[in-house]
């Protein structure tokens, strides 16, 4: 490509589409408590009376039956680890010949310092492995998947560990806690009730040089858009969320089609012609809306969001991984991954299996 494609190729975020890259293994641990979306509401029973809102609103309109809690105690980085355990032991990879590890959690040990490095402590990884966070919501373990591509396909690295470890509990219990107090009205509950619907997990993914894992699984590659003007609508700290649902859905769902269209283009999808959609778990709605907006067959959208909830960035991953546990994946399918995050920022990538 001439210099001048080039920068504008790099001006309109051309997607880079990979040759020698491959997704080797994949895994997800599911935390051993679960927490019914009944049990949430009983214990928000007294303001959900006095304000009038009906008590099967999760479960009925989000459609989250449950979502898992990690035991007390347990950190985003134990979480990570276990995960990363997992997938370590699944790929057989020699744990000397990765890279980099990319932690893409949204929940975080501490400020400072990263949870990668923790977890990269924990892992007793090389020296010679790098190791960072990536923050951007729900979308990053996507971003930390295509920053480990570039680095492989350069040939920089041979393997990379992307992982994440989501702890919901702190903030439902702060939430509902909040929720409890006498003083708050129903535009209150509105704007955190979207907090309600998050749940705990953990992924890891090993992303390879294509030769070091010829039975790997190829990344094709992915396009980004973002739609910043609405980084307002959702805004989340360690103990509360606020979100405005209404117009996050609706901007979140333009931001998808926008992105679609982008793939279309770049990575020449057509809706029938892909096999699998692994999607951000958001809610029933967001699933709902999105099947129809895209004209996708929902026979191919697997749906975990009714037992997971909205595991943040460990969303796509795990219902990847739960997709291949439960068969649903078979070799030669174009499997697109549909990402979304706060901020709004959309990706999508695809995998042939
Ligand atoms: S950010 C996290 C985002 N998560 C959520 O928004 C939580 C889940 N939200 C929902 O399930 C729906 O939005 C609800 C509304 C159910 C809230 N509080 O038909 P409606 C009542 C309390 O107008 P819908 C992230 O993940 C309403 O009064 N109650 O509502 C990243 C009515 O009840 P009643 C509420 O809009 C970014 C009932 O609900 C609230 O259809 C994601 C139905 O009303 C409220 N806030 O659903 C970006 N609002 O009949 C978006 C309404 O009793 C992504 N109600 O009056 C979009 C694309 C997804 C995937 C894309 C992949 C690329």
């Amino acid at each position: 490509m001439c210099l001048y494609l080039r920068q504008v190729a790099n001006l309109t975020n051309a997607p880079m589409i990979f040759k020698n890259v491959v997704i080797q293994a994949i895994a997800a641990i599911e935390p051993p408590i679960r927490a019914t979306s009944r049990e949430l509401s009983e214990r928000l029973l007294p303001t959900l009376q006095r304000l009038g809102i009906r008590t099967d609103l999760l479960e009925e309109f989000s459609g989250i039956v449950a979502r898992r809690f990690w035991n007390q105690g347990t950190l985003p980085s134990d979480a990570a680890t276990l995960a990363a355990e997992k997938v370590l032991e699944q790929s057989q990879v020699d744990r000397n010949r990765i890279g980099v590890l990319i932690n893409t959690s949204v929940c975080r040990d501490y400020l400072e310092p990263s949870t990668a490095c923790i977890v990269h402590g924990n892992l007793r990884l090389s020296e010679n492995c790098l190791n960072f966070d990536v923050g951007n919501a729900c979308l990053a373990f996507l971003n930390g998947m295509d920053i480990a591509a570039r680095m492989i396909e350069r040939e920089d690295i041979d393997y990379a560990l992307i992982v994440d470890g989501e702890s919901s509990r702190p903030i439902t219990d702060a939430t509902i806690e909040r929720l409890l107090g006498p003083d708050i009205d129903e535009q209150q509950f509105r704007a955190e009730f979207a907090s309600l619907t998050l749940g705990s997990g953990s992924a890891a993914m090993i992303m390879a040089r294509r030769e070091l894992a010829p039975d790997g699984h190829r990344y094709v590659g992915s396009v980004s858009r973002a739609a910043t003007e609405f980084n307002n609508l959702c805004r989340g700290q360690m103990d509360q969320m606020v979100t405005e649902t209404k117009v996050l859905l609706q901007e979140g769902l333009k931001l998808a089609a926008r992105t679609f269209s982008a793939a279309v283009i770049s990575l020449g999808w057509v809706a029938s012609e892909l096999d699998q959609f692994i999607i951000h778990q958001v809610s029933k709605v967001h699933t709902e809306a999105l099947v129809k907006l895209l004209g996708l067959d929902p026979q191919k959208v697997h749906a975990f969001y009714p037992e997971l909830g909205n595991v943040g960035p460990a969303s796509v991953p795990m219902a990847l991984a739960k997709a291949i546990e439960l068969g649903k994946i078979h070799s030669g399918d174009r499997v697109a991954l549909l990402g979304i995050g706060s901020g709004l920022n959309c990706s999508m990538a695809e995998i042939i299996w």
